[in-house]
């Protein structure tokens, strides 16, 4: 191309920019003085809907392979976490379903515990089954070569149905161990085959109306290969299985830099993104609090399932608007109870920021390639103080307006650890464990 021809495309392309971009949409250069893009009202009844579940399991103690830290107060048993969960809900709004993982929180009284719930002020909601733990599934599950392992698994995870059934809960949520880790170990394409196989009989169980959540992770346990390794490879499964199954995206199960909005923006359009694990991470799957360290990246993600939510496809609409938000986080050192109490506070206004996104703003930008404004007007969101309208939502509510304050002063953690660490002592632990 010619020297003048360039410069001539170049000062086209600067006349363009300035008479598209700079002049047309000066008045949305400051965006944030022009009020919220909509009214309180609008945003508070959005907010009614969103609401996410708390796990059993982070309410408990945990730790790493290196050892584990009692907490005095840590849930043991099903009433416990159920009552500590309650507190969660108590004092922050959003958290009405608590999932349980199951042999973790077995009973033999399913009708109990949901009463239990109940009178905490809470719902039972996913059902995990959990084939990673015994002697038998060293090599895999439900991808294990031998067909009685295989048929153990199968028969766990319709055990898991049956509980679903009984505790009024809409899901059974799948996370497998299975993997290998040594190259050569194991024919892949062959496991991939009998995890298929052994979900089909599973997914024949799933009464109507009870989802069935895939959920991917890259590594760990297993350090060479992963069974259901990607939100690609958990995708295929579940449009071979049915309409009922869907994948479940964990914040922590990618490899690092990967971009997870971009991954529910795919699924979403695909209609088939059907549960959420939140908590952040540093380097693996950390568990920890979500937004203690990348509550950006959050707030991206959040993004695109309001943008999901607002679609004109009903495919994607509905699939949004239908998705399990959950936590899955350990309390990693910090108390259990305030943990999830900080998550809920983080996902609640990050989740109301993203709302406050100026969606007909950012389109016209993006029509115009205006880069500069389309990043300004997720800023400009992001950077909005949502608490006082938070605070507002809660009281209306009869919730504190500060639910971490609130629950401090509640007492609450040192009159169960006083009672816990009595109840441990005569279950006859030596030195009062909690375990
Ligand atoms: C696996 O790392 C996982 O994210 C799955 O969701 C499990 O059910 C959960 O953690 C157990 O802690
Ligand atoms: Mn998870």
């Amino acid at each position: 191309m010619e020297k003048g021809s360039i410069l001539a495309q170049l000062s086209w392309g600067l006349a363009h920019f300035f008479s598209t971009s700079q002049a047309k949409y000066a008045h949305m250069m400051s965006p944030r003085t022009q009020g919220l893009v909509m009214d309180k009202a609008t945003l508070k009844s959005r907010l009614n809907s969103f609401t996410v579940e708390t796990p059993s399991w982070g309410l408990a103690n945990s730790g790493t392979r290196f050892g584990t830290f009692r907490q005095p107060w840590a849930a043991k048993s099903l009433d416990e976490k159920l009552a500590d969960a309650g507190q969660v809900q108590k004092f922050t709004g959003i958290c009405p379903r608590v999932a349980l993982h199951i042999p973790w929180d077995m009973s033999d009284n399913w009708g109990s515990v949901q009463a239990m719930a109940k009178a905490n002020g809470v719902q039972i909601g996913a059902i995990n089954p959990n084939v990673f733990q015994d002697e038998v599934y060293q090599f895999g599950s439900i991808c294990n070569t031998d067909a009685a392992v295989r048929q153990k698994a199968i028969a766990h995870h319709i055990e898991c149905i049956e509980i679903a059934k009984a505790t009024g809960s809409n899901a059974i949520s799948l996370w497998y161990a299975d993997g290998t880790n040594y190259p050569g170990q194991a024919n892949m394409r062959a496991r991939k085959q009998r995890m298929y196989e052994s979900l089909k009989a599973v997914y024949a169980k799933l009464p109507p109306g009870m989802k069935m959540l895939v959920e991917y992770k890259c590594f760990e346990p297993a350090f060479y290969h992963t069974d259901i390794q990607d939100w690609g490879s958990s995708l295929l499964l579940c449009q071979k299985l049915g309409p009922q199954a869907q994948v479940l995206v964990d914040t922590g199960h990618h490899l690092p830099g990967c971009n997870i909005e971009h991954i529910v923006a795919i699924l979403l359009d695909e209609g088939r993104l059907g549960g959420f694990h939140f908590n952040d991470r540093k380097y693996a799957d950390d568990d920890l609090t979500v937004g203690a360290i990348n509550p950006y990246q959050l707030f991206l993600i959040f993004c695109e399932l309001i943008a999901g939510e607002e679609d004109p496809s009903q495919v994607v609409s509905q699939c949004a608007k239908a998705c399990a938000y959950m936590f899955d986080q350990c309390p990693n050192h910090k108390p259990t109870i305030e943990s999830v109490i900080q998550s809920a506070v983080c996902v609640q206004e990050t989740w109301a920021k993203a709302l406050l996104v100026d969606r007909a703003a950012l389109k016209k930008s993006q029509d115009i390639h205006d880069l500069t404004m389309c990043e300004e007007i997720l800023k400009d969101a992001y950077n909005t103080d949502v608490r006082p309208i938070l605070a507002e939502w809660r009281q209306e509510r009869g919730i504190d307006p500060n639910p971490m304050a609130a629950f401090r002063r509640s007492g609450y953690l040192k009159k169960v650890a006083e009672e816990r660490i009595k109840k441990r002592a005569g279950q006859g632990g030596a030195t009062g464990a909690f375990g």
